[in-house]
């Protein structure tokens, strides 16, 4: 599918830091080591209710990660699905009386909207599963070869049993994996499976649902494997971060990495498994299901998308956080003093500054501090004036190439 477009990133001067990242597995911030091509894959929307600022934190948190490897010279290859086909995006189409093709573009739509304006950096590769239908096919055909799958009236699962690494990702035992393996999608009660926690590869056709022809027979593909087929097509196995919100951490990535492994062999699937926070709105995860969303496209009306894109760095990626009005009211201030500070002639030195910017970024993603460096610099240039001429202009350069905020 077409991705969005991509803003041009300024280069900087001086030396970059390498990214140090919280993986989810192994339960501790570690180096990121990608070679000259960075690689990531990040799960894309279910596109009905598109963007909610939950939505927004997620995708900001990786754009951070393709910036700070930017900043250190690598290219950056990365990868995004869309879930255009799926129980949850059907369900809505049949309640409100579209059809459900026409549901998902429009959505998708908005959502590449929404991330231009927030300064999002584009996937490569932005795939939707309804276009890899047959890849994902071969997919599950390549598992089934392996003999880690069986069929239950046609549907294709997949046998945990013959998953060796399982649970490495989540690091959840089976008491705490199996209330949300049922709650996130699964069917652990489903008859005829060997055990509540085997995850459905293929969906044999159903009538008045959509499906495709394949050598599975007749239907759709499950939803962990979309993720896993799109990634090895484009990625190849052992690349570098996959990424998403905590909500992904279990069944999903768990489930993706087993069927990574399983097909070829290699562990881990990706060297790292980063998970953003969640957002609430009064005191609730915002979620489609829930129907408490903030939408960007809302707050875009009549609000500047760099204040948008403030509110979610002002919270580090990896805390549950809940928006509230006055989070906006506070970074449009910010963004009206950053603005005015660099609208000035000359400013006090900012190479301390674009260290210290550099420092906190490459820390697991310490946008909150790298926030608070920009605020005394901007203070400091609006309260004593500064005689570097060149100031400015490194200022806005540093807080677009590293935090993606156009002054
Ligand atoms: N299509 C699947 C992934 S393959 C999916 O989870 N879609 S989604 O539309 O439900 O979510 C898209 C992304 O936003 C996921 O990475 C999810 O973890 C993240 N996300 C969803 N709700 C929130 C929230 N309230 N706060 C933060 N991130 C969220
Ligand atoms: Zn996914």
């Amino acid at each position: 599918m077409r991705s969005w477009s991509a803003q041009n990133v300024p280069s900087l001067p001086g030396s970059s830091v390498p990214l140090r990242l919280y993986d989810t597995a192994a339960r501790q911030v570690r180096l990121t080591d990608p070679g000259p091509t960075a690689r990531m894959y990040v799960c894309g929307i279910t596109p009905y209710d598109a963007t909610h600022l939950g939505h927004a934190n997620t995708y900001l948190a990786f754009d951070l990660v393709s910036r700070v490897w930017l900043d250190g010279g690598h290219q950056v290859h990365y990868t995004q699905n869309a879930t255009d086909v799926d129980d949850p995006l059907l369900e809505r189409a049949e309640q409100t009386g579209q059809g459900w093709r026409a549901l998902a573009e429009r959505e998708i739509e908005l959502f590449r909207t929404d991330m231009e304006a927030l300064r999002i950096l584009p996937p490569r590769d932005y795939v939707g599963v309804t276009e890899v239908v047959d890849q994902v096919a071969a997919l599950v055909s390549r598992l089934a070869a392996k003999g880690v799958t069986y069929t239950v009236e046609d549907d294709v699962y997949f046998s945990v049993a013959d998953a060796p690494k399982f649970g490495e990702v989540s690091g959840f035992s089976r008491e705490e994996m199996l209330p949300l393996f049922g709650e996130r999608g699964g069917d652990p009660e489903r008859p005829g499976k060997r055990d509540p926690l085997d995850w459905l590869l293929w969906r044999a056709e159903r009538p008045g649902e959509p499906s495709w022809p394949s050598p599975l027979g007749p239907g759709r593909p499950g939803w962990h494997v979309e993720c896993t087929a799109i990634a090895l097509d484009h990625l190849g196995g052992g690349f570098d971060v996959a990424g998403g919100g905590t909500d992904l951490i279990f069944p999903h990535h768990e489930c993706g990495a087993s069927e990574g492994h399983a097909a070829t062999g290699e562990w881990p699937f990706a060297k790292f498994y980063t998970h953003a926070g969640m957002v609430a709105l009064d005191g609730e995860k915002m979620s489609k299901s829930k129907g408490n969303l903030v939408f960007v496209s809302k707050l875009r009306a009549g609000h500047d998308p760099m204040a948008i894109r403030l509110i979610l760095l002002a919270h580090h990626y990896r805390t549950d956080w809940a928006y509230t009005a006055d989070q906006l009211q506070a970074a449009e201030a910010r963004l009206e003093t950053w603005r005015s500070a660099v609208a000035l002639g000359a400013g006090p030195d900012a190479e301390g500054l674009l260290a210290e910017v550099r420092e906190r970024m490459a820390d697991d993603l310490d946008a909150p501090g790298a926030l608070a460096a920009v605020d005394a610099w901007a203070a400091r240039a609006l309260r004593d004036g500064g005689s570097d001429p060149a100031a400015p202009a490194l200022v806005r350069d540093l807080a677009d190439a590293l935090l993606g905020v156009a002054l």
